[in-house]
């Protein structure tokens, strides 16, 4: 039986989309995918995320659908389910959020946070996401929102100030997990912190799911109320939003997901999810997220040679934030530049940055990516002198993209498509 995406008939009957595809794959391919958040899927999530699942209604959860015909939909998201709580060893998961901003907002709804409500979470520009309070995002039009942020001395999370901001304005819920932030975050401290004022404690942990599932980062599930992830980052599922969380929030989390922020889940993309948390809890995932971690550690010492401030002095995670005072350079500069070479990565804010963020002083370089491709600390060294040349001598731009095809032609990317 042929149940697969036919490619053929999307060319013949949309060659512009068709186009723009085939276009992405050549630039996957061809670049060095250097940015903190994305991955290359399996073939096997690829295959579950375009399958005949995107056509069925399933709004509720499996056994109790607001349709008929759920019977096999039902079987994708209680594997989904049931592989999610084994691999993260949580009481409760719901699989259905579209999104990392949909399992975040879910999530406050499900603590009991509400309008004019009080969160304690990381401030944007040290590190934290724009669902934690930033002005722009519902969280922080919604939420009375107290920011906590990293000591200038050694750009580290202040505890001390977490606690003290904590005793000073009694949040209903403490957030902990960021998109900027190189080091573990001590899960337990932030716990304590929670119980001593009565607070829930939220983790986001979507940038490094992929790690704990993988073994070689702590887990906040033993501390945490609730636990938010995203399945594609170094998790390398597809795009989408999971929540863990005890038994005691179950019913609250479901009834937050649907019906109160989202109807009929994507369910091709639940089957995906399940796709990817039985992968990662294969032995050779373990391997993968070792690499993810011994990679940045390599590119963080090699980038430091070549000149880059490693914001915190270097990385416990899948990337490392840089800062590129010291090269008289900005952080959309170095984006643009490295760009035209062929390397994929973004401009970020540093702590205590004295730029706005379009403009930025830093970049985000993360190895979920290239450790997927295989490349180990050797390659690394390698990547950090194209992005030291490149930055450095901005006339030898094509001879690095010359040099980056090279170098990924060696680490080839889904060589089972055409
Ligand atoms: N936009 C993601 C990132 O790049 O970190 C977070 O949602």
């Amino acid at each position: 039986m042929t149940w697969g995406p036919d490619y053929g008939a999307l060319e013949a009957a949309d060659p512009q989309i068709a186009g723009a595809i085939a276009d992405e794959l050549r630039r996957q391919r061809s670049n060095l995918q250097l940015i903190a958040s994305e991955n290359l899927t399996s073939p096997a999530v690829l295959a579950a995320q375009g399958s005949v699942l995107t056509n069925k209604y399933a709004e509720g959860y499996p056994g109790h659908r607001y349709y008929g015909g759920c019977e096999f939909v039902d079987v994708a998201e209680s594997l989904a389910i049931e592989r999610a709580k084994t691999l993260f060893g949580a009481e409760h998961a719901n699989v259905q959020p579209h999104a990392g901003a949909q399992a975040n907002m879910a999530a406050y709804h499900a603590l009991g946070v509400g309008h004019g409500d009080t969160i304690l979470a990381m401030s944007l520009p040290h590190g934290g996401h724009l669902t934690h309070g930033s002005k722009v995002n519902f969280s922080g039009k919604w939420f009375n929102v107290v920011p906590y942020g990293v000591r200038r001395s050694d750009e580290l999370i202040d505890l001390d100030e977490v606690a003290e901001l904590a005793r000073e304005h009694r949040p209903k819920v403490i957030v902990a997990g960021a998109t900027a932030y190189p080091r573990t975050i001590d899960f337990g401290a932030f716990a304590s912190i929670a119980e001593e004022v009565g607070a829930k404690f939220m983790v986001d942990a979507a940038h490094f799911a992929g790690l704990i599932a993988g073994g070689v980062h702590p887990s906040p599930v033993p501390h945490a109320d609730v636990v938010t992830f995203t399945t594609h980052k170094t998790l390398r599922g597809p795009r989408g939003g999971t929540i863990l969380c005890r038994a005691e929030h179950a019913k609250a989390v479901d009834k937050a997901v649907f019906p109160f922020l989202q109807g009929g889940p994507l369910m091709h993309a639940i089957a995906a999810k399940a796709v990817a948390f039985a992968e990662a809890a294969k032995p050779d995932f373990a391997g993968y997220a070792r690499r993810v971690v011994d990679d940045a550690r390599a590119l963080a010492e090699a980038l430091t040679g070549e000149g880059l401030r490693m914001v915190s002095g270097g990385t416990d995670i899948h990337y490392l934030l840089a800062d590129l005072g010291e090269l008289d350079l900005t952080g959309a500069e170095a984006e643009t530049r490295l760009d035209a070479a062929g390397i994929s990565l973004n401009k970020n804010a540093i702590p205590f940055d004295p730029r706005p963020p379009m403009v930025a002083s830093g970049i985000r370089v993360g190895t979920a990516s290239v450790a997927t491709q295989g490349m180990d600390p050797a390659e690394m060294v390698e990547i950090a002198h194209l992005i030291g040349r490149v930055l450095k001598a901005p006339g030898d731009v094509e001879a690095v993209r010359a040099d980056v095809a090279e170098l990924v032609g060696r680490f080839p990317v889904y060589p089972e498509l055409a």
